[in-house]
């Protein structure tokens, strides 16, 4: 197969989202392929037959008549498939061993927070208190992740080894040594009734949609050490209902939430999660993206499929991840 044309269909926005940056990457990584910014290939449509995309608006893609493949730069697919002229052509979404690490610190971070206290800790410093609480160990702590794919499984295997009970959930069964697995809507109450921290690492679909509710919430267990259950989520925004996580923890039916993602995003100025004294909040930044790792799996992929060889990591359209 003749070597064939990659356009970047990246519009900029936060620092890591910077097309120049990807350009130059991408130059670097494809030297004797040619790579197209946006404007390019707006005007050469024709020629593009790759793309590597960050939420290109719907429509976007549809106008590449010999496109060949679309590799979105990220691991959610969620906006990619919200596009209903998306060409018939496969979508490679991001598993690397750089976006799985930044995962897990993320979460080991945020677990390691609520479990050590640490939101007390700090208010008793800004207060000059020296009142420290009672402790307890990891092993007392039930962690449940929701969704045990390339980033839950990995979270869960590093939060077992520092001693946390941990169980996953996931839609076809699990076996991951050292993690009790629970599959489907049958296991999902149990799953969650045995769970002090929930994580959730779940793909957005028309499945998991508002899963993080109150329904779900006030199933989780509330005899654990820490008094009341903490959810964190990294997946995406709209997986939660946010009116029901801030009634939640209005009324005490969660103790804590640490949030990564948001139904609208940037986070508007006037939420109540900004300045709500139990909410942790990141701005969409447990894992980001990095240019230099994912341009070289993108670039690497594209020699292997020219070569003959498959894709990896091809999403299911039918299952939205
Ligand atoms: P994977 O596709 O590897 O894993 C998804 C997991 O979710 C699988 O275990 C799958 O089950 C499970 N799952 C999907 N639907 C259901 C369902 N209805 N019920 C139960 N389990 C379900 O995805 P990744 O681990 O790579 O990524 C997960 C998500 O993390 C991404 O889709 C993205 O939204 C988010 N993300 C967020 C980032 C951030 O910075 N905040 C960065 C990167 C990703 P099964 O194993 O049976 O298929
Ligand atoms: C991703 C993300 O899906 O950064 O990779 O959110």
């Amino acid at each position: 197969m003749k070597k064939g044309t990659l356009a970047l269909l990246i519009h900029g926005g936060t620092d890591n989202w910077s097309p120049e940056r990807w350009q130059a990457r991408f130059n670097e990584v494809c030297r004797d392929r040619p790579v197209l910014s946006l404007a390019e290939a707006r005007s050469a449509a024709a020629e593009v037959h790759y793309a590597a995309v960050w939420k290109p608006a719907p429509g976007k893609l549809a106008v590449f008549p010999n496109l060949r493949a679309i590799f979105n730069l990220g691991a959610g697919v969620d906006a990619v498939l919200a596009d209903k002229t998306l060409p018939d052509v496969p979508l490679v979404r991001v598993a690397v061993g750089d976006l799985t690490g930044r995962m897990t610190e993320y979460v080991v971070l945020h677990v390691l927070m609520h479990h050590r206290q640490e939101p007390y800790l700090r208010q008793s410093q800004r207060e000059k208190r020296w009142a420290p609480k009672a402790q307890w160990a990891a092993s007392a702590i039930s962690v449940g992740v929701m969704g045990l794919g390339t980033l839950g499984a990995d979270a869960a295997q590093v939060l077992c080894r520092l001693g946390f009970k941990v169980a996953g959930w996931s839609s076809s069964r699990r076996d991951i040594a050292g993690i009790d697995g629970f599959h489907g809507p049958d296991q999902f109450d149990a799953f969650l009734r045995r769970t002090d921290i929930l994580v959730c690492l779940l793909p957005l679909t028309s499945d998991t949609r508002h899963i993080l509710s109150r329904d779900v919430f006030a199933k989780l267990n509330r005899s654990g050490p820490l008094g009341a259950p903490v959810v964190i989520n990294a997946g995406r925004g709209g997986l939660q209902n946010e009116a029901d996580i801030l009634a939640c923890l209005d009324d005490g039916t969660l103790g804590a939430v640490s949030l990564d993602v948001f139904s609208q995003e940037p986070l508007p100025a006037d939420s109540r999660f900004w300045t709500h004294p139990k909410v942790v909040l990141t701005p969409h930044n447990a894992a980001d993206t990095d240019p230099d790792e994912i341009s070289r799996y993108v670039a690497r992929q594209i020699e292997r499929f020219e070569a003959g060889g498959a894709l990896e990591n091809v999403v299911d359209r039918e299952r939205g991840y």
